[in-house]
């Protein structure tokens, strides 16, 4: 399928090192596509659902070890260990190769390698970068197809260049102990065996487009980020973009798809996803950051996805879906998940392949699910009914804000805005999150989580936030940044702000200033809104006096957080820029004064 030299070098090595039995190269063509899918189906590895209720629609279950991401097990490899820095696990490039080869010595013997050429970013944008997985997961190759633009036109694209991500898949054994997801950002390489669970092994996700990608980014000058990408439409028409990050259980699928709500509607006003996970950020020539959705689909969490948390991202699901260690509804060969509706399957399978016993079912014990909690759908982004029609732009969606968010109790207030993108790069590397009853362990723990980037930043955390501050010298139109926290409780633990679709109302605030519309009063931590710029028309048991209580700075909070944040600074030490320890020193001052 190519004459390029370094891909069919590389492809024969792995090919020898692993030992398939065949090697297909992956088209993307609709017919060999429909070829995989029903060779998936007569092995077992997936099963076709209802092709009247979910048209093109197949479940897959993963293995019972092997149903999540696995940051424990997953490095960094860079000659340096400092490069990779202290909040990634670090092997050298060699003694990981030589930990990993004799594991990939003949995994694919009796399978077949795949060969999955894909872009992340839309061909022939100057976004694009090109990566080539070889797996021996046919489950793989499905999703791939979905979540990147993938098959032969990426090998044209890439004609006769040596750059492109080597990735190498092998499920191996699934053996537990011997996973690994290591990446060589000097190499332009990504290696995972023994898993088979999406964020582990769909590497153009997690891998590329956050790891390998903010690695490049920062040696080319741009940015990826673990961001969603919105568009606000007015009643006039005028679309306005901007990207968030969040960590984990903060809702930013349901904010990447939000629905306004009905005031909001009658009067004309929009929002349309471009992306809502990942973003890759360029400065364009205006001065101003452009951002587009490398990917090309969703990877989404099913459970807690209805009718009412986000029926945008319930529709993308019924059709041409992949879902992952969800329910099995056997009456009428659909799924389910616990938080789709109150009506459970009594014939049923989980997510283990065990009959699912509905009655048994209680919320606070996870053992009982019928559907993973962890359970997922790969979704098409073009069947989302509120897809942007800049999904397949090629510049990207220039961007008016850059919005931070986390789960606090107490400290955060429902938003503020930074006073610049210095403090804005300080307000993202203090991004935190209380652990809910959700997760296991203690409750209100704060979790740091900078950028939401923990987990995915490809190298050194402080040179990363050292990027963020050179990318702002270069901006003369810098989007502005602000926090948002839609989770803060009243002293009996009830949220105070309703969120969902009614988290409109702050995006509108923050395009307000933005555009120079609304004021903002300065405070400890930066602006905050006027409390009757929050515009609560229409909405049921929200006063001007909610969101004033909303948008108290509770300074004994910050002072509490202060010592949480230096420990942080502390771990990652001396690459920490001078310019967030002053802006530390600064929050510090404010709030004794
Ligand atoms: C994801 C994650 O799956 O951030 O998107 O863990
Ligand atoms: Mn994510």
């Amino acid at each position: 399928m190519t004459e390029n030299k370094y891909v069919k070098q590389w492809v024969a090595e792995m090919a020898e090192l692993t030992a398939p039995d065949a090697i297909v190269w992956i088209t993307g063509d609709e017919e060999q596509t429909e070829k995989l899918r029903k060779q998936a189906v007569a092995s077992g590895e997936l099963i076709k659902l209802n092709e009247e209720k979910l048209p093109n629609c197949f479940l897959h279950r993963t293995a019972v070890n092997d149903v999540a991401r696995v940051e424990n097990r997953t490095f960094i490899c860079t000659t340096k260990k400092e490069d990779a820095g202290p909040t990634n696990n670090w092997m050298s490039p060699d003694e990981c190769k030589a930990k990993l080869t004799p594991l990939y010595k003949g995994s694919m013997r009796g399978r077949t390698m795949y060969v999955i050429p894909y872009s992340m970013g839309v061909l022939g944008s100057d976004f694009s970068k090109i990566g080539i997985e070889l797996t021996d997961s046919i489950y793989v190759v499905l999703n791939m197809l979905i979540m990147a633009r993938a098959g032969k036109k990426c090998l044209e694209q890439l004609g006769d260049s040596p750059e492109f991500i080597k990735g190498l898949h092998s499920k191996a054994d699934l053996d537990e102990e011997n996973r690994y997801i290591v990446h060589f950002p000097e190499e332009n390489t990504i290696w995972s065996i023994n898993s088979n669970y999406g964020g582990n092994v769909l590497q153009g996700k997690k891998c590329f487009a956050l790891r390998i990608a903010s690695w490049l980014g920062r040696k080319e000058g741009w940015m990826a980020e673990h961001m969603l990408i919105l568009g606000v439409e007015y009643p006039n028409g005028e679309i306005k973009y901007v990207s968030a990050a969040f960590p984990s259980a903060c809702g930013k699928t349901n904010l990447a798809m939000l629905v306004p709500p009905e005031y909001f509607k009658k009067q004309g006003y929009k929002v349309w996803c471009v992306g809502d996970d990942i973003a890759w950020i360029r400065p364009g020539k205006d001065g101003r950051l452009y951002a587009v959705n490398p990917e090309n689909g969703f990877f989404g969490v099913a459970p807690g996805t209805n009718e009412k948390s986000n029926p945008n991202a319930l529709a993308t699901t019924k059709r041409d879906t992949i879902f992952t260690n969800v329910v099995h509804n056997l009456d009428d060969n659909t799924v389910w998940w616990e938080g789709l509706d109150n009506n459970p399957p009594k014939n049923a399978i989980d997510w283990k392949g065990n009959k699912w016993d509905y009655t048994k079912y209680d919320k606070k014990d996870k053992s009982t699910c019928g559907a993973h909690p962890n359970s997922r759908f790969t979704a098409v982004a073009k069947n989302c009914p509120c897809v942007s029609s800049e999904f397949d732009s090629l510049t990207g969606v220039p961007l008016e804000a850059i919005i931070f968010g986390g789960r606090r109790a107490k400290t955060a207030p429902l938003v503020y805005e930074a006073r610049s993108w210095k403090h804005g790069t300080f307000v993202g590397s203090i991004m935190a999150s209380e652990t809910t009853a959700a997760a296991a362990g203690a409750v209100g723990v704060v979790r740091r989580d900078p950028m939401a980037m923990l987990p995915f930043c490809g190298y050194n955390m402080g040179d990363y936030f050292g990027h963020w501050i050179e990318m702002g010298k270069k901006l003369t139109n810098a989007p502005k940044i602000f926090h948002v926290n839609w989770f803060r409780t009243d002293d009996e633990g009830n949220f105070i702000w309703p969120g969902y679709g009614e988290n409109m109302r702050v995006l509108l605030w923050i395009l307000d200033r933005c555009a120079g519309k609304a004021e903002a009063v300065d405070s400890a931590i930066g602006y905050l809104p006027k409390a009757e710029d929050i515009n609560v028309e229409g909405l049921e048991g929200v006063t001007l006096d909610t969101i004033k209580e909303l948008l108290v700075v509770d300074k004994k909070s910050w002072i509490e957080d202060l010592d949480s944040i230096k420990e942080f600074y502390a771990k990652i030490g001396d690459t920490i820029p001078k310019e967030l320890r002053d802006e530390l020193a600064t929050l510090e001052a404010n709030l004794k004064k």
